[in-house]
Protein backbone atom coordinates (compact mmCIF):
# COMPACT_ATOMS: atom_id res chain seq x y z
CA UNK A 1 0.00 0.00 0.00
CA UNK A 2 1.43 3.76 -1.02
CA UNK A 3 1.08 6.15 2.18
CA UNK A 4 1.50 9.78 2.08
CA UNK A 5 4.02 10.28 4.92
CA UNK A 6 5.92 7.12 5.00
CA UNK A 7 7.93 5.24 2.56
CA UNK A 8 7.92 1.71 2.85
CA UNK A 9 10.30 -0.70 1.23
CA UNK A 10 10.99 -4.79 1.79
CA UNK A 11 14.44 -6.17 0.91
CA UNK A 12 15.75 -9.40 2.34
CA UNK A 13 13.29 -9.95 4.77
CA UNK A 14 14.01 -6.44 6.42
CA UNK A 15 11.28 -3.44 6.01
CA UNK A 16 11.94 0.16 6.12
CA UNK A 17 9.73 2.62 7.12
CA UNK A 18 10.56 6.28 6.50
CA UNK A 19 8.61 8.87 7.82
CA UNK A 20 8.38 11.29 4.94
CA UNK A 21 7.19 15.02 5.81
CA UNK A 22 11.21 16.07 5.31
CA UNK A 23 9.92 19.92 4.85
CA UNK A 24 8.97 19.58 8.67
CA UNK A 25 11.54 17.63 9.88
CA UNK A 26 9.21 14.65 9.28
CA UNK A 27 6.96 15.72 12.24
CA UNK A 28 3.97 13.60 13.13
CA UNK A 29 0.61 14.78 12.12
CA UNK A 30 -2.29 12.99 12.69
CA UNK A 31 -2.39 12.16 9.15
CA UNK A 32 1.48 10.40 9.40
CA UNK A 33 -0.17 9.00 12.82
CA UNK A 34 -3.02 7.20 10.88
CA UNK A 35 -0.63 5.91 8.43
CA UNK A 36 1.87 4.38 10.77
CA UNK A 37 -0.69 2.26 12.58
CA UNK A 38 -2.13 0.99 9.25
CA UNK A 39 1.78 -0.03 7.60
CA UNK A 40 2.48 -1.14 11.09
CA UNK A 41 -0.40 -3.81 10.61
CA UNK A 42 0.75 -4.49 7.08
CA UNK A 43 3.92 -5.25 8.00
CA UNK A 44 2.64 -7.78 10.68
CA UNK A 45 0.65 -9.89 8.77
CA UNK A 46 3.56 -9.83 6.60
CA UNK A 47 5.36 -13.07 7.28
CA UNK A 48 8.36 -12.11 4.87
CA UNK A 49 8.92 -9.67 7.39
CA UNK A 50 11.34 -10.45 10.01
CA UNK A 51 12.92 -7.33 11.48
CA UNK A 52 11.70 -3.48 10.88
CA UNK A 53 13.84 -0.47 10.65
CA UNK A 54 12.51 3.44 10.93
CA UNK A 55 14.42 6.04 10.20
CA UNK A 56 13.65 9.35 8.67
CA UNK A 57 13.47 11.13 5.05
CA UNK A 58 16.25 14.11 4.84
CA UNK A 59 19.30 14.38 6.39
CA UNK A 60 18.57 16.78 9.27
CA UNK A 61 15.48 14.74 11.30
CA UNK A 62 14.80 11.54 12.33
CA UNK A 63 11.47 13.22 13.66
CA UNK A 64 11.29 16.54 15.38
CA UNK A 65 8.51 16.06 17.16
CA UNK A 66 4.24 16.06 17.18
CA UNK A 67 3.39 18.50 14.70
CA UNK A 68 3.71 22.23 16.27
CA UNK A 69 0.90 24.10 13.89
CA UNK A 70 -2.02 21.43 14.40
CA UNK A 71 -0.91 20.88 18.51
CA UNK A 72 -1.28 24.75 18.38
CA UNK A 73 -5.04 24.26 17.72
CA UNK A 74 -6.10 21.89 20.05
CA UNK A 75 -8.43 22.04 22.80
CA UNK A 76 -8.01 19.99 25.78
CA UNK A 77 -10.20 17.13 24.49
CA UNK A 78 -8.58 16.98 21.35
CA UNK A 79 -5.26 17.02 22.86
CA UNK A 80 -6.85 14.25 24.85
CA UNK A 81 -7.08 12.08 21.44
CA UNK A 82 -4.15 13.16 20.03
CA UNK A 83 -2.03 11.80 22.74
CA UNK A 84 -4.55 8.86 23.18
CA UNK A 85 -3.77 8.15 19.31
CA UNK A 86 -0.04 8.97 19.65
CA UNK A 87 0.01 6.64 22.75
CA UNK A 88 -2.08 3.78 20.38
CA UNK A 89 0.27 3.44 17.04
CA UNK A 90 3.43 3.81 19.95
CA UNK A 91 2.10 1.12 21.74
CA UNK A 92 1.48 -0.87 19.12
CA UNK A 93 4.91 -0.51 17.87
CA UNK A 94 6.56 -1.41 20.89
CA UNK A 95 4.04 -4.72 20.68
CA UNK A 96 5.26 -5.79 17.60
CA UNK A 97 6.53 -9.29 17.35
CA UNK A 98 9.81 -8.44 15.14
CA UNK A 99 12.86 -6.78 16.70
CA UNK A 100 12.52 -3.14 15.47
CA UNK A 101 15.34 -0.76 15.02
CA UNK A 102 15.53 2.91 14.97
CA UNK A 103 18.42 4.63 12.61
CA UNK A 104 18.19 8.12 14.13
CA UNK A 105 19.76 10.52 11.39
CA UNK A 106 19.36 13.90 12.69
CA UNK A 107 16.81 15.24 15.64
CA UNK A 108 14.80 13.03 17.26
CA UNK A 109 12.65 15.39 19.69
CA UNK A 110 9.82 15.19 21.55
CA UNK A 111 7.43 12.89 19.60
CA UNK A 112 10.36 11.68 17.65
CA UNK A 113 12.19 10.38 20.34
CA UNK A 114 9.68 9.08 22.11
CA UNK A 115 8.56 6.86 19.16
CA UNK A 116 12.48 5.33 19.11
CA UNK A 117 12.09 4.81 22.55
CA UNK A 118 9.72 2.69 21.41
CA UNK A 119 11.74 0.38 19.18
CA UNK A 120 14.18 -2.35 20.70
CA UNK A 121 16.86 -0.45 20.12
CA UNK A 122 18.56 2.46 18.59
CA UNK A 123 21.79 3.66 16.35
CA UNK A 124 22.27 6.66 16.08
CA UNK A 125 24.67 8.98 13.57
CA UNK A 126 27.17 11.55 14.72
CA UNK A 127 24.94 14.34 14.14
CA UNK A 128 21.77 12.94 16.05
CA UNK A 129 20.11 15.21 18.69
CA UNK A 130 17.72 13.44 21.28
CA UNK A 131 15.30 15.31 23.77
CA UNK A 132 11.75 15.91 25.06
CA UNK A 133 11.58 19.76 25.04
CA UNK A 134 7.88 20.17 25.17
CA UNK A 135 8.22 22.15 28.92
CA UNK A 136 9.69 24.93 26.25
CA UNK A 137 6.25 24.88 24.93
CA UNK A 138 4.60 25.26 28.14
CA UNK A 139 3.17 21.21 27.75
CA UNK A 140 4.82 17.96 28.76
CA UNK A 141 5.60 14.79 26.56
CA UNK A 142 2.23 13.02 25.77
CA UNK A 143 3.31 10.39 23.34
CA UNK A 144 5.00 7.97 26.53
CA UNK A 145 8.33 9.94 27.60
CA UNK A 146 7.39 10.21 30.95
CA UNK A 147 6.95 6.25 31.56
CA UNK A 148 9.61 5.03 28.71
CA UNK A 149 12.56 7.45 29.23
CA UNK A 150 13.07 7.11 33.06
CA UNK A 151 12.52 3.48 32.62
CA UNK A 152 15.51 3.50 29.91
CA UNK A 153 18.27 5.82 31.57
CA UNK A 154 16.62 5.92 35.26
CA UNK A 155 14.48 8.40 36.84
CA UNK A 156 16.70 11.64 37.53
CA UNK A 157 18.24 11.29 34.15
CA UNK A 158 14.87 11.62 32.43
CA UNK A 159 13.85 13.97 35.20
CA UNK A 160 16.29 16.38 34.04
CA UNK A 161 15.88 16.18 30.48
CA UNK A 162 11.60 16.29 31.02
CA UNK A 163 12.35 19.62 33.23
CA UNK A 164 15.25 21.37 31.30
CA UNK A 165 13.79 20.57 27.60
CA UNK A 166 17.87 20.18 26.70
CA UNK A 167 18.64 18.18 23.86
CA UNK A 168 21.54 15.34 24.16
CA UNK A 169 23.85 14.50 21.53
CA UNK A 170 24.50 10.89 20.12
CA UNK A 171 27.41 10.48 22.28
CA UNK A 172 25.53 11.81 25.92
CA UNK A 173 22.69 9.39 24.64
CA UNK A 174 24.99 6.56 24.23
CA UNK A 175 26.68 7.08 27.33
CA UNK A 176 23.46 7.33 29.19
CA UNK A 177 22.02 3.97 27.43
CA UNK A 178 19.63 5.81 25.62
CA UNK A 179 21.56 4.99 22.06
CA UNK A 180 23.29 1.33 21.11
CA UNK A 181 25.92 2.19 18.48
CA UNK A 182 26.72 5.98 16.84
CA UNK A 183 28.54 6.18 13.75
CA UNK A 184 29.31 8.29 10.74
CA UNK A 185 25.93 9.68 9.29
CA UNK A 186 26.95 7.75 5.73
CA UNK A 187 27.14 4.64 8.13
CA UNK A 188 24.12 4.59 9.58
CA UNK A 189 21.95 2.32 7.43
CA UNK A 190 24.49 0.04 6.86
CA UNK A 191 25.10 -0.39 10.43
CA UNK A 192 21.80 -0.53 10.79
CA UNK A 193 21.16 -3.23 7.95
CA UNK A 194 23.98 -5.35 9.42
CA UNK A 195 22.69 -5.98 12.26
CA UNK A 196 18.89 -6.04 11.48
CA UNK A 197 20.31 -9.11 9.00
CA UNK A 198 21.94 -11.08 11.87
CA UNK A 199 18.70 -10.77 13.14
CA UNK A 200 17.08 -11.99 10.53
CA UNK A 201 18.66 -14.73 9.97
CA UNK A 202 17.89 -15.82 13.71
CA UNK A 203 14.79 -18.09 14.07
CA UNK A 204 11.29 -16.56 14.22
CA UNK A 205 10.20 -18.41 17.30
CA UNK A 206 13.04 -17.81 19.44
CA UNK A 207 13.46 -14.05 18.50
CA UNK A 208 9.38 -13.38 19.11
CA UNK A 209 9.64 -15.52 22.34
CA UNK A 210 13.43 -13.15 23.70
CA UNK A 211 11.80 -9.90 22.83
CA UNK A 212 8.15 -10.63 24.52
CA UNK A 213 9.46 -12.27 27.48
CA UNK A 214 11.99 -8.77 27.67
CA UNK A 215 9.31 -6.78 27.44
CA UNK A 216 6.86 -8.81 30.00
CA UNK A 217 9.35 -8.96 32.52
CA UNK A 218 9.80 -5.22 32.69
CA UNK A 219 6.55 -4.52 34.32
CA UNK A 220 6.18 -7.41 36.68
CA UNK A 221 8.30 -8.99 39.69
CA UNK A 222 11.71 -10.42 39.51
CA UNK A 223 10.45 -14.18 40.15
CA UNK A 224 7.43 -13.78 37.89
CA UNK A 225 9.23 -12.51 35.14
CA UNK A 226 11.50 -15.52 35.61
CA UNK A 227 8.86 -17.49 35.87
CA UNK A 228 7.26 -16.29 32.42
CA UNK A 229 11.06 -16.92 30.98
CA UNK A 230 10.61 -20.55 32.03
CA UNK A 231 7.37 -20.96 29.87
CA UNK A 232 8.21 -18.98 26.85
CA UNK A 233 11.87 -21.11 26.66
CA UNK A 234 9.85 -24.68 26.84
CA UNK A 235 8.06 -23.34 23.78
CA UNK A 236 10.76 -22.50 21.88
CA UNK A 237 11.77 -26.01 22.41
CA UNK A 238 8.61 -26.82 20.71
CA UNK A 239 9.20 -25.20 17.59
CA UNK A 240 11.50 -26.09 14.43
CA UNK A 241 14.18 -23.28 15.08
CA UNK A 242 14.87 -25.15 18.41
CA UNK A 243 15.22 -28.62 16.45
CA UNK A 244 16.97 -26.67 13.56
CA UNK A 245 19.58 -24.87 16.40
CA UNK A 246 20.37 -27.14 18.27
CA UNK A 247 20.79 -30.59 15.61
CA UNK A 248 23.03 -27.87 13.31
CA UNK A 249 25.16 -27.56 16.55
CA UNK A 250 25.58 -30.93 17.25
CA UNK A 251 25.93 -32.07 13.36
CA UNK A 252 28.70 -29.35 13.57
CA UNK A 253 26.91 -27.19 10.63
CA UNK A 254 25.23 -23.74 10.05
CA UNK A 255 21.63 -23.59 11.17
CA UNK A 256 18.71 -22.75 8.40
CA UNK A 257 15.77 -21.21 10.24
CA UNK A 258 12.74 -21.93 8.30
CA UNK A 259 10.75 -19.01 9.55
CA UNK A 260 7.67 -20.45 10.57
CA UNK A 261 5.71 -21.21 13.02
CA UNK A 262 4.79 -24.92 12.04
CA UNK A 263 6.36 -27.65 14.46
N1 LIG B 1 6.20 20.60 14.00
C1 LIG B 1 5.92 21.26 12.85
N2 LIG B 1 6.87 21.77 12.05
C2 LIG B 1 8.16 21.62 12.43
C3 LIG B 1 8.52 20.93 13.59
C4 LIG B 1 7.47 20.40 14.40
N3 LIG B 1 7.70 19.69 15.52
N4 LIG B 1 9.86 20.95 13.71
C5 LIG B 1 10.33 21.62 12.64
N5 LIG B 1 9.31 22.03 11.86
C6 LIG B 1 9.38 22.79 10.60
C7 LIG B 1 9.75 24.24 10.84
O1 LIG B 1 8.61 24.99 11.20
C8 LIG B 1 10.33 24.63 9.49
O2 LIG B 1 9.26 24.85 8.60
P1 LIG B 1 9.31 26.10 7.57
O3 LIG B 1 10.52 25.82 6.69
O4 LIG B 1 8.01 26.00 6.84
O5 LIG B 1 9.49 27.32 8.40
C9 LIG B 1 11.03 23.35 9.04
O6 LIG B 1 10.46 22.29 9.81
C10 LIG B 1 12.53 23.39 9.33
O7 LIG B 1 12.71 23.68 10.69
P2 LIG B 1 13.64 24.89 11.22
O8 LIG B 1 13.73 25.98 10.18
O9 LIG B 1 13.16 25.27 12.57
O10 LIG B 1 15.05 24.14 11.29
P3 LIG B 1 16.26 24.49 12.28
O11 LIG B 1 17.42 23.66 11.80
O12 LIG B 1 16.44 25.96 12.41
O13 LIG B 1 15.78 23.94 13.71
C11 LIG B 1 14.82 22.34 15.22
C12 LIG B 1 15.57 22.57 13.88
C13 LIG B 1 15.73 22.70 16.40
C14 LIG B 1 14.47 20.85 15.28
C15 LIG B 1 13.55 23.22 15.26
O14 LIG B 1 12.83 23.03 14.05
C16 LIG B 1 12.62 22.90 16.40
O15 LIG B 1 12.89 23.30 17.52
N6 LIG B 1 11.53 22.16 16.12
C17 LIG B 1 10.54 21.85 17.14
C18 LIG B 1 11.03 20.73 18.04
C19 LIG B 1 10.05 20.45 19.14
O16 LIG B 1 9.74 21.30 19.97
N7 LIG B 1 9.52 19.22 19.17
C20 LIG B 1 8.54 18.79 20.16
C21 LIG B 1 7.16 18.99 19.62
S1 LIG B 1 5.91 18.69 20.82
C22 LIG B 1 5.79 17.00 20.89
O17 LIG B 1 6.48 16.27 20.22
C23 LIG B 1 4.78 16.47 21.85
C24 LIG B 1 4.42 15.02 21.58
C25 LIG B 1 3.18 14.65 22.34
C26 LIG B 1 1.98 15.34 21.81
C27 LIG B 1 0.76 15.03 22.61
C28 LIG B 1 -0.49 15.51 21.90
C29 LIG B 1 -1.40 16.32 22.72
Amino acid sequence: MAYETLLISIENNIATLTFNRPKALNALNGMLLTELSSALDEIAQNDDVRVLILTGAGEKAFVAGADITELATLNPLQAKLFSKKGHDVISKLQALSIPVVAAVNGFALGGGSEMALACDFIYASENAKFGLPEITLGIIPGFGGTQRLPRLIGTNRAKEMILTGNMLSATEAKEMGLVNKVTAPEALMDEVIKTASAMASKGRVPLRAAKQVVNAGLGVDLATGCAMEVDAFALCMASPDAKEGTSAFVEKRKPTFSGGYEG
